[in-house]
């Protein structure tokens, strides 16, 4: 039997995510809780485990303290079969910069793919909500031979300019790959709709090693995954694109099988919180035939009390509902809701505090926030900017990790 070949899983993490502001205020990115006991990186860390690849490095930057906790405390594979997920800090091993975009990320971590000698290098960014199994992309990828696969999706073209874009031949070969362009082409088949990157990658790795070597020595390069290195393969007709409907993953329903959000704004993340809700969800949290892994708090049930009730919710442990009614929201662990309050079209994280007779509209509530009885958020917007609250462009009001909201 042939030996199998050895893979390497760099997850890029680095990101600063400033248009998720205030919620990346002290948190990078993917450390960002999502869906109520999850972080957003537990989504592609529990992709890569579920498909047998256990050799991650995580390779962050940007206020990484709550990253590094988090994966160190959750993420422990058993050693003796040489799984690890390991965060890996900028080290300024090259000399005094921090790292320039993704792809210098990569290449001042280029010891850590010497160390593990891998055959194949996944590199994917952490910022998703999805379930893909990426052993069947590793898979496409070695079949074809190439230096590099990127995994593509079909998005609405008005959205399409916020992503590379992929014109790929009948046998998948990328043709052309803009990154981020003003005016997205259309799919010939589907005028109204782009193939755009997931920034999701498999490389062969000395072809890696190449295209960053020569991305460091290029003085016009911006050093990024997208803006440089695809289309680098592509034009040396290396790269190829592996269409995400042909993922399948168990259990998945017919609705969230082609799930894939990037939560990078305040309104995407808000609507996949709401895509997490309803009777028959857009992404089923509860397969768990592929399940996302997080680190559970030790915690009772949650609890409703005085005719608390909560309905097209998810309700962590530790929660209290005493009185209030909640619908369409995400609490977070022990959250608490106190009588005659009503919580609507909301995510309150771990630790949120609501007093009585308190309306929440269209809210995010970030950690420890507390909001004292009678008062109003997410009704009059101008009241919500008045008292320094990110209102967004779709009306989602935002409040800052441990905030007291002032009484009215
Ligand atoms: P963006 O998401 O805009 O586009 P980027 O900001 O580079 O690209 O983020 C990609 C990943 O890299 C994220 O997980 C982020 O956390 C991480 N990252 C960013 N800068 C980093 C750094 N300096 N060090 C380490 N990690 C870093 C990318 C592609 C597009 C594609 C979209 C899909 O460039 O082609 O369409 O992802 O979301």
């Amino acid at each position: 039997m042939a030996a199998r070949p050895k893979i390497l899983s760099i997850v890029l993490a680095g990101g600063e995510g400033k248009r998720l502001m205030p919620l990346t205020a002290d948190r990078a990115k993917p450390a960002v809780p999502f869906g109520g006991n999850y972080r957003l990186i537990d989504f592609v860390l529990s992709n890569l485990a579920n498909a047998g690849l256990t050799r991650v490095a995580v390779l962050t930057q940007y206020k990484s303290h709550s990253l590094d906790r988090h994966i160190s405390m959750t993420w422990r594979f058993s050693t003796l079969l040489g799984a690890y997920v390991t965060p890996v800090p900028a080290q300024q091993r090259l000399g005094p910069r921090w790292y320039q975009g993704s792809a210098d990320a990569i290449y001042q971590s280029l010891n850590l793919i010497r160390d593990e000698d891998p055959d194949y290098v996944v590199v994917f960014g952490a910022d998703n909500i999805y379930r893909m199994d990426v052993s069947q992309m590793v898979d496409a990828h070695i079949d074809s031979g190439l230096g590099a696969t990127v995994a593509g999706i079909r998005v609405p073209r008005k959205e399409a300019s916020a992503f590379g874009i992929i014109d790929a031949a009948a046998d998948n070969k990328i043709k052309s790959f803009l990154e981020k362009p003003a005016d997205p082409p259309g799919l010939v088949d589907s005028p109204d709709e782009s193939f755009a990157s997931m920034g999701n990658y498999v490389f062969t790795r000395h072809a890696l090693i190449e295209a960053l070597r020569a991305d460091a020595e290029n003085p016009t390069a911006k050093h990024d995954m997208g803006g440089d290195i695809v289309p680098w393969f592509t034009e040396q007709g290396q790269a190829q694109v592996y269409d995400f409907q042909d993922n399948v993953v168990p259990g998945a329903t017919s609705k969230d099988r082609d799930y894939w959000r990037d939560v990078g704004t305040i309104d995407a993340y808000h609507e996949a919180h709401m895509d997490l809700v309803s009777v028959d969800p857009e992404f089923n949290l509860y397969n768990s035939q592929w399940p996302i892994l997080t680190n559970q708090a030790q915690l009772p049930g949650a609890k409703f009390v005085i005719r608390g009730k909560a309905e097209d919710s998810i309700v962590n442990p530790g929660c209290i509902i005493s009185g209030g009614e909640v619908d369409r929201t995400v609490l977070g662990p022990n959250v608490h809701v106190d009588k005659w309050s009503q919580i609507t079209d909301s995510v309150l994280m771990d630790g949120a505090r609501v007093g009585r007779d308190c309306v929440v509209r269209k809210a995010i509530l970030d950690k420890g926030v507390t909001v004292p009885d009678g008062v109003q958020i997410g009704v009059d917007h101008e009241h919500d900017r008045a008292r320094g609250f990110h209102v967004s462009s779709g009306g989602v009001v935002v409040i800052g990790k441990d905030a007291v909201v002032p009484k009215d």
